[in-house]
């Protein structure tokens, strides 16, 4: 019994020997099975639902009311099914949110669901989600945040016991889980069982991290641990869901500060867009982004909804990277999604589906420059077009920098060129770059940087040819690329761009030309009677402005949507001009430029900090709004604030106050609506605290009296 085994593997070798080489040696750090999986997986959604979807808010504090949650229609089918629509091949459900609500009915806190309305106190959203995804055929994960405002012990140690008897259940009961979700935003001021008060934690030792997911890796094996340190899946340090143009699976997390070990929430989180080449760990990245503006389902972003060609090269910049996306949904008031939202899912997996349905090098000839040891029976080019990521091409040992020909028999059309590496043997590839045949002579048409699990190479324009070559130009090891794909996304009409000058005066205009553009400006979708664009219009005091292309009544393009706040000509800032940049930038429109009290030696460091504005007239104002610094920087971005108003800029009165909510990981435009309108000549933002440095910094700030 024992000898058996021997003589087959070395019956193995021989045969190997026989044609010359063996299979390569893998490189670097390899992917586990469990990441394997993950790999395959490439898309899926995370829902985020609870007590903030009734309370409009993005992050609960902890002290809301579990009566709140008695949705009218929830459905985990409904819900499941739209991610399905989508082309995506699972869900994470936010089980417990930063405001500590549970969705399912835990023993560790009576803030749960057997707390509320629904089901008559028996609900149990997550066994509706694992039933859902059950008859759907859907992989499903959960998310269980940390970081809990309602616990009264939050900050001590008995909390960590709380969580990870929270994680046991959640990994005990709802059947094989692909994703255990782990958020790194910790700590800070909440409810904390009454106490209303800032806790601070260290990071880096608070959760005790490795033995929390000793329980994961225990309870269950093939969930992929998602963190900022891994274990499994790394963030992708924005919510933009966009990986780097290069984008390496591997990843060596480090700390923010210098000789500190790096941990969830405290990691160069910037450096996950890329990640390490010849990183330490396996660890790629998963691109999040929330599908309407924030993460939660809020009334007034209804409109806001990305759009399917949105959605679109969203995946060529996360799946297309090699990464996997990870498209946030939130279920309405009634607890479904909502029609347009769903709708908009549905167009993206369709053009998804069609986009990738036909590989137009089906019948093509592949000459390849090497193929290893001569064995093309197992290492040959046939290996590229047979829709299997682990059967593959490969070159001899010392062929790092191989050309592959290809002779597609007759002229064809395309814009999209897919390659894959077989992961399993490492991620090996730094450069390649293809070609194309232009009158007997070679044009480069497209290059890339990384492969890996996958890349995805969108043309800016269709190309029309019957002979390519691709080129491997930087190697540190023979190839081993398992698929290769020409396609071509389908025909559709260019958008509208909707913009408006400092004066108020509103263009729309297309990159290709198009028939005719129509616009509404109450909210509804451009039809054929909407009114026609021909010359810019004026827009002085803002509102929504929805616009379309089309081509016939039947033909048409997707709806671009932008939304404008009063016109800003006349505003003066009467904030001095402290640090860099004036404080007019605030007020000038541009969302690039920012003022800034942090910077040199005169600027003001100390907070609270104010910022004034002479809007010049007096003005009813609904809400306004606060544009964060664009460039990728937090420093000043404020997270707590208070809003004041005033007829003479001597006597003011508060009209709002609060935090922005998840402001440093999604720096998107806040809109706040004020309780009542107020009216006023001079309004006041003060910053009361910021996500990281001293001083305050914005980039525009704005109000809407409609
Ligand atoms: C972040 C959270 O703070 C957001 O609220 C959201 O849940 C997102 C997916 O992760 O870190
Ligand atoms: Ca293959």
């Amino acid at each position: 019994m024992i000898r058996k085994p021997i003589i087959t593997v070395l019956l193995l070798v021989t045969h190997a020997l026989a044609f010359g080489q063996a299979a390569p040696k893998p490189y670097g750090v390899l992917p586990s099975a469990r990441q394997i999986g993950w790999h395959e997986t490439e898309m899926y959604c995370i829902i985020h639902y609870g007590l903030d979807t009734y309370t409009d808010k993005e992050w609960g504090y902890g002290n809301e009311s579990p009566e709140l949650l008695n949705p009218s229609k929830f459905s985990a089918l409904q819900i499941v099914n739209a991610a399905k629509k989508g082309g995506f091949k699972g869900v994470v459900v936010v089980a417990k949110h930063h405001d500590g609500f549970c969705l399912w009915p835990t023993k560790t806190t009576s803030h749960n669901i057997s707390k509320s309305p629904y089901r008559k106190g028996k609900g149990d959203m997550i066994k509706e989600y694992e039933l859902a995804c059950k008859k759907l055929g859907m992989k499903l994960g959960l998310y269980c945040s940390p970081w809990d405002r309602n616990n009264a012990t939050y900050g001590k140690p008995a909390y960590v016991d709380i969580y990870r008897q929270q994680l046991k259940e959640l990994y005990a009961n709802y059947g094989q889980l692909f994703m255990s979700w782990h958020d790194g935003a910790n700590g800070g001021d909440g409810y904390y069982g009454g106490a209303n008060e800032t806790r601070k934690i260290d990071r880096t030792t608070y959760y005790g991290w490795d033995s929390t997911w000793a329980i994961t890796r225990k309870m269950q094996p093939l969930a992929n641990i998602f963190g900022d340190v891994g274990l499994d899946v790394r963030w992708v340090g924005n919510e933009e869901g966009r990986a780097g143009t290069t984008h390496w699976a591997t990843y060596t997390p480090q700390a923010p500060d210098e000789g500190k070990l790096p941990a969830n929430g405290y990691v160069k989180y910037w450096e996950g867009v890329e990640g390490t080449r010849n990183g330490k760990y396996w660890i790629p990245a998963e691109c999040d982004v929330p599908l309407r503006p924030g993460w939660f389902y809020h009334k007034a972003q209804d409109g806001q909804t990305k759009s399917p060609y949105y959605l679109l090269n969203l995946y060529y910049e996360s799946v297309g990277r090699g990464a996997n996306l990870d498209l946030g949904i939130s279920p309405n008031h009634d607890g479904v999604i909502s029609s347009e939202d769903e709708q908009i899912l549905e167009e993206f997996g369709k053009l998804l589906k069609q986009t990738f349905a036909i590989n137009l090098l089906k019948g093509a000839r592949l000459t390849a420059s090497n193929v290893r040891g001569g064995n093309t029976a197992k290492y040959g080019t046939q290996n590229l077009l047979d829709g299997n990521r682990y059967t593959y091409w490969a070159t001899s040992d010392n062929v790092t920098k191989p050309t592959l020909e290809i002779d597609l028999q007759t002229a064809k059309t395309f814009n999209v060129i897919q390659l894959r590496e077989n992961i399993k043997l490492g991620q090996r590839i730094e450069k390649v770059a293809l070609d194309m045949d232009v009158n007997g002579e070679w044009k480069e048409i497209a290059g890339a940087t990384s492969i890996g699990a996958n890349r995805l190479i969108r043309l800016s324009k269709n190309v029309t040819a019957r002979k390519l070559r691709l080129r491997i130009l930087q190697s540190p090891v023979c190839v081993a690329i398992s698929e290769l794909g020409i396609y071509k996304e389908p025909v559709h009409l260019s958008v509208p761009m909707i913009t408006r000058s400092g004066k108020g005066l509103v263009t729309l205009s297309t990159e290709a030309p198009v028939s005719s553009i129509h616009y509404t400006v109450d909210g509804t979708a451009p039809t054929p009677q909407s009114p026609v664009y021909d010359e810019p219009f004026a827009l002085p005091n803002g509102g929504v402005i929805k616009a379309r292309s089309f081509e016939t009544k039947q033909q048409y393009s997707e709806i671009a949507t932008r939304q404008f706040g009063l016109v800003k000509t006349g505003w003066k800032a009467l904030t001095p001009s402290t640090g860099t940049g004036t404080s007019q930038k605030a007020i000038d429109d541009y969302e690039e430029t920012f003022w800034s009290s942090t910077g040199p030696a005169s600027a003001v460091t100390n907070l609270p900090q104010d910022f004034v504005v002479d809007m010049g007239t007096s003005q009813l104002i609904k809400a306004f709004t606060y544009l964060p610094r664009q460039d990728k920087k937090a420093d000043g971005i404020i997270d707590n604030y208070s809003y004041a108003v005033s007829t003479d800029g001597l006597n003011w009165k508060v009209a709002a106050e609060g935090e922005f909510a998840n402001i440093k990981s999604n720096p998107i435009a806040q809109t706040v609506q004020l309780s009542t309108p107020v009216s006023a000549r001079y309004f006041k933002l003060t910053g009361k605290h910021v996500v990281s440095g001293s001083g305050i910094t914005i980039a525009e700030i704005g109000v809407n009296i409609k």
